[in-house]
C-alpha cells in the first residue's frame, strides 16, 4: 500500500528524484515550498476583496481573518463565495501564482519538460465552506476538463492548514496511466457558475478507487501538492467550522505533440452573454 511519505519531498529535492516519483505515483507533495510571508500576502489580498464585498453589502469587515469575514459574507448569501472566487482569479497576486518560478521549477521537474503553458481560465481558486458540498468533486481526472497536454500538472495548495475534518484531497497513486471514459451533459450548464464538475460523469470503479486511495492530510501551510492530469482524485467533505481555501493552477507541457499540433487549443470558460445581461438597453438581438 502506497503511503504519502513515499511521494513527499522537501522544497530543495533533486529534480531527478521528483521526476521519478511523479512518473511512478503521478503525485508528489512538496513541503515548505511557499513561504509563510507569501501565504500571508495572499491571504491579505483575499481579505481585501472580502472587505470590499462586505462594504458593498452595507457591512463593515469584522476581522483580519479570512474565515471570519467569509462567514459574515456567506451568512448573507452562500453565492457571495463564488464572487470572491471570481475576483481572486482576476487579482494580480493570482497571476503571480501562475508566474511563480518555484512552481515552474517543480512542474518542469515532474513533467520532465522545458516549456510550460498555464491557462488562466482553467486555473482554479477554491473556497469550500463547511457543510457546503455543492462544488465537491467525485472521483475524476483533470485532463477531460482542461485538455492541455496529457502530462499536465495540477498544483493544489491551501492558504491555511487543511486538517482531516476539513475535507482533504484524496488521490489514487499510480492511476495516471489510463484515460477514464466520461459521460458528458452540458444541459443547463452555466459557464462561470462554478459547477463545471457536474457536466462530466466519470466511469470509475469507485470501490476500487476508495480501496487504493491515499488521503493527503494534513497539508500544512506552505506545502504544495502536484499531481498528473490523469491522476484519479476527489474532494473531501468539509465538516469543520472553517473554510478550505485552495489555490489550484495547472501547468502543461507545450511540447506535447498532440497539444502543439492542435495549436495549443484547450478548454476555456467564457461568459459571452455578460453585455446583454447587464446592459440590455444597449443590445438589440437579431436573427432569432
Ligand atoms: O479541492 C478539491 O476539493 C478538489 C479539486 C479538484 O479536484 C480539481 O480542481 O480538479
Amino acid at each position: 500500500m502506497t503511503d504519502v511519505q513515499d511521494f513527499t519531498f522537501e522544497a530543495n529535492a533533486d529534480a531527478e528524484r521528483l521526476r521519478r516519483a511523479f512518473e511512478a505515483q503521478g503525485v508528489v507533495v512538496i513541503k515548505n515550498l511557499v513561504t509563510k510571508e507569501r501565504l500571508g500576502e495572499q491571504r491579505a489580498a483575499v481579505n481585501r476583496l472580502l472587505a470590499i464585498k462586505l462594504q458593498r453589502l452595507g457591512h463593515s469587515p469584522i476581522s483580519d481573518d479570512i474565515d471570519e469575514n467569509l462567514n459574515a459574507l456567506v451568512t448573507l448569501d452562500q453565492g457571495h463565495a463564488m464572487d470572491i472566487i471570481r475576483a481572486v482569479k482576476d487579482s494580480p497576486f493570482f497571476y503571480g501564482i501562475l508566474a511563480d518560478a518555484k512552481l515552474h521549477e517543480i512542474c518542469r521537474a515532474c513533467l520532465n519538460c522545458e516549456t510550460l503553458l498555464s491557462i488562466h481560465d482553467i486555473a482554479q481558486f477554491r473556497i469550500d465552506p463547511p457543510n457546503h458540498d455543492e462544488r465537491n468533486f467525485e472521483w475524476h481526472q483533470d485532463f477531460q476538463y482542461n485538455v492541455m497536454s496529457m502530462n499536465s500538472a495540477t498544483v493544489w495548495y491551501p492558504l491555511k492548514r487543511v486538517a482531516e475534518e476539513m475535507g482533504p484531497l484524496a488521490v489514487v497513486p499510480g492511476s495516471h496511466r489510463t484515460i477514464v471514459p466520461v459521460e458528458m451533459n452540458f444541459q443547463g450548464h452555466k459557464p462561470g457558475s462554478g459547477l463545471m464538475h457536474a457536466v462530466l460523469r466519470f466511469e470509475v470503479d469507485e470501490r476500487e478507487a476508495e480501496r487504493k486511495a491515499v488521503v493527503l492530510c494534513p497539508i500544512e501551510e506552505g506545502d504544495v501538492v502536484v499531481f498528473h492530469s490523469l491522476m484519479l482524485h476527489r474532494s473531501g467533505a468539509n465538516r469543520s467550522n472553517r473554510s478550505r481555501w485552495t489555490v489550484n493552477p495547472r501547468f502543461g507541457d507545450a511540447a506535447d505533440p498532440a497539444f502543439a499540433d492542435r495549436g495549443w487549443l484547450a478548454v476555456r470558460d467564457r461568459t459571452q452573454t455578460a453585455f446583454a445581461q447587464y446592459y440590455p438597453e444597449y443590445v438589440k438581438v437579431s436573427g432569432s
